[in-house]
């Protein structure tokens, strides 16, 4: 008699085990014929367990009419949809906080690698180009230059501090100023504060709200020396305008953790070399996806215990 839970993507195996004492496990990932698998196990499925990439759709919901929650391994959760889990009384959670300064520390070290063309400078040693050819070519400063931060939230505000730690001349934008931002400059306006950066960080969740915020506008504002560098959502940029502006060099470089259709992205990207790409894992440290997998597993737990949610978000 223990739950029936939907789980739609693969954990760890120190996840996998806990899941299994205290829950039946429907394995969704693993279902040849997902359609069919959905509507053999829905009807018993009280909670959805998933990955912060992966979601929940309106389809999955509504195949599952007991469904009582949806507990995101994530802190974003705009791949499950909300109206659908609104309409019937679903709670959602997902994991804030435990994620915070890895995916933080991440955003730093891609400006760091592309500034510095860390990745350029290892090939020069394996190949021998360094005994060949001599010295690497000279890269950009990082310290001391201009950063913007779009969204200024937790992730945000920890990159805002670990860039503080490099000298750095930081503004933000945000909806409104920050209480905890007063050391740094608030630009309302996206364009404005691309125009003024040198590295421009996207930190916002992703919503309806903020799809391609990141558009020509604040890609060309950024210009022909700016570095991008998303560790939120694909959705929060213009990819197409992002592919163009590093092509025709109206965009200096970008450092992506998150792409369009990841991950399948744009083989545009694997063309380019002014871009450092990383297989969203941000929050990929055994330490994170840790506390991430107790989160999830506790949020379940409180929640079958009539207990209050740790972290809801509806
Ligand atoms: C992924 C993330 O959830 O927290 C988020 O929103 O995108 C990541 O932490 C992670 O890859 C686990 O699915």
């Amino acid at each position: 008699n223990k739950p029936h839970i939907l789980q739609v993507g693969p954990y760890p195996e120190w996840d996998e085990v806990p899941l299994n004492a205290a829950f039946t496990v429907h394995r969704y990932f693993n279902a040849a014929d997902k359609d069919s698998f959905l509507s053999r196990i829905g009807p018993e499925i009280r909670a959805i367990a998933t990955r912060g990439e992966l979601g929940a759709s309106r389809a999955m919901i509504d195949a599952c009419p007991g469904l009582e929650l949806v507990s995101v391994y994530g802190v974003g959760f705009d791949a499950v949809d909300l109206p659908a889990c609104r309409e019937r009384g679903i709670r959602v959670t997902n994991t804030p906080d435990v994620l915070t300064n890895d995916v933080a520390d991440l955003g730093v070290a891609m400006m760091l690698c592309l500034s510095r063309g860390m990745i350029g400078a290892e090939s020069w040693v394996r190949d021998g180009s360094w005994a060949k050819k001599g010295l690497y070519p000279l890269k950009r400063r990082v310290w001391g230059r201009r950063a913007g931060v779009l969204g200024l939230g937790r992730i945000g505000y920890e990159v805002a501090k670990r860039l503080q730690g490099f000298d750095m001349d930081i503004a933000y934008s945000d909806v409104e100023t920050k209480p905890y931002a007063s050391e740094w400059t608030f630009v309302a306006d996206p364009i404005a504060l691309a125009e003024r950066s040198d590295f421009l960080f996207v930190t916002l969740a992703a919503s309806a709200a903020t799809r391609h915020i990141v558009g020509r506008d604040v890609i060309s504002a950024l210009g022909s020396e700016g570095m991008l560098v998303n560790i939120s959502r694909a959705s929060n940029i213009d990819e197409e305008a992002l592919l163009d502006a590093l092509e025709n060099g109206n965009l200096g470089s970008a450092a992506l953790d998150v792409f369009e259709g990841e991950p399948a992205l744009n083989p545009r990207f694997l063309a380019l070399d002014n871009v450092l790409l990383q297989p969203h894992h941000a929050s990929g440290t055994v330490e994170t996806r840790k506390a991430m997998g107790q989160l999830v597993r506790d949020n379940l737990a409180a929640h079958f215990a009539g207990k209050p949610l740790l972290t809801p978000v509806v």
